[in-house]
């Protein structure tokens, strides 16, 4: 995931299957989720750019080394020339991929 900084990030949760505890200490972030539970109000305010970590910080499972992702909180610049290249990369394989049926 990445996000400027100085904004509000709110996302949904979902979690279908396993009990989960999201932690991201430096925004101070915290949340349970269990099984059949969507959340759609964990939010934070990024208040400087870095590399972040989320991950459940409780033993929840068989699988619970796997749940972490990072979060790049960059600047808004920074971000707008992050979504262009990959827009630009997405239209690039779309017309390679088209390129290749036509063949
Ligand atoms: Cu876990």
């Amino acid at each position: 995931m990445v996000i400027f900084w100085l904004t509000l990030a709110v996302f949904l949760v979902t979690q279908s299957v396993y009990v989960v505890f999201i932690d991201v200490p430096e925004f101070r972030m915290y949340q349970d989720i269990v099984p059949g539970m969507t959340i759609d109000w964990v939010w934070f305010t990024p208040e400087k750019p870095g590399h972040y970590a989320l991950a459940c910080n409780q033993l929840c499972g068989s699988g619970h080394y796997n749940m972490q992702a990072k979060i790049d909180v960059v600047s808004q610049e920074d971000y707008h020339k992050l979504v262009a290249e990959k827009s630009k990369a997405a239209v690039l394989s779309k017309l390679k991929a088209k390129d290749e049926d036509s063949e």
